[in-house]
């Protein structure tokens, strides 16, 4: 059956694939990003029943305009996606305060802010999808020069995780799930903060097709948390730490 389906960062990257698979299936969509044209462009091209909302994810204002847009134009929504983010290029000892500002603004509360738009509309329906989309470098943190970026989708795991505790017992039809991308072939390198001009391509990255089809899996059948690549993302860690054992080991130390 079709689905109601909000999605943040539908511009570009993850979220614009994401949209049109959704689209080819038949969802409607309410797409979000900063650059109006570009989703305009998006929109159109995701057929009659995509809409868009020019958004900042970091005010709070927009993202509840976002919901009012979304309820106003379906009704009702199945599903919100918090998509929108963006990497830095700094090692820790770099980091300004405007830096780890931009992070948490970007990739933590923009979440949060779509979590506490939508769910009072999921709780009065006793149904609903949340997902978030967060980072394997939010649950293991071995690319140092993405520091500040890691440390925001770390929290933005622990947010995840809380409130799936806090809605489970008298909510069980409101499903809230964490996406972990490892690397992603989409323009997100380049965008980062303090992106040098030559970013390159990232080795063992997936395509964003590759993610959107674990996304979709995951729209169809809720699960708490997935990882999108999990046999490289687990040979990343053998990589860097030799295994989970020796990462869990390797934090002792
Ligand atoms: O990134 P990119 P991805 N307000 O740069 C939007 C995570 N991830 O698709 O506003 C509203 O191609 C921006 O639109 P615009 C990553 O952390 C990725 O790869 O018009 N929207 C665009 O649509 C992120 O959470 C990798 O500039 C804002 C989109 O976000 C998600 O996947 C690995 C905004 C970014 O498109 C999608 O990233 C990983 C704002 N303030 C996790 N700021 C990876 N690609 O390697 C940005 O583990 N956007």
């Amino acid at each position: 059956m079709s689905k109601t389906i909000v999605i943040t960062g539908a511009s570009a990257g993850i979220g614009m694939v994401l949209a049109k698979q959704l689209a080819a299936r038949g969802d409607a969509l309410m797409l979000a990003a900063r650059s109006a044209d570009v989703l305009r462009q998006v929109a159109r091209s995701c057929g009659r029943e995509a809409y868009y909302y020019a958004t900042d994810v970091t005010r709070r204002q927009d993202v509840n305009r976002l919901r009012d847009e979304a309820l106003r134009t379906f009704g009702n929504v199945d599903v919100w996606i918090n998509n929108a983010g963006r990497g830095i290029t700094r090692n820790v000892l770099e980091l300004t305060d405007e830096d780890l500002d931009e992070m948490m603004a970007v990739n933590v509360k923009s979440a949060l802010y779509g979590m506490q738009a939508i769910l009072p509309h999921f709780k009065e329906r006793g149904e609903g999808h949340l997902i978030n989309v967060s980072s394997f470098l939010g649950r293991i943190p071995f690319a140092s020069f993405r520091s500040a970026y890691s440390a925001s989708k770390s929290a933005l795991n622990s947010l995840t995780a809380n409130l799936r505790m806090d809605l489970r017992a008298e909510y069980p039809n409101i499903h809230v799930s964490l996406v972990m991308p490892g690397a992603v072939s989409t323009g997100f390198a380049v965008n980062s903060l303090h992106a040098p001009a030559d970013s390159g391509p990232v080795p063992m990255a997936q395509t964003p097709e590759e993610v959107v089809a674990a996304m979709i899996e995951l729209i169809d059948h809720p699960q708490a948390e997935i990882y999108t690549n999990p046999d490289v993302q687990l040979e990343q860690v053998k990589r860097y730490y030799g295994g989970v054992g020796e990462f869990e080991e390797n934090m002792r130390r």
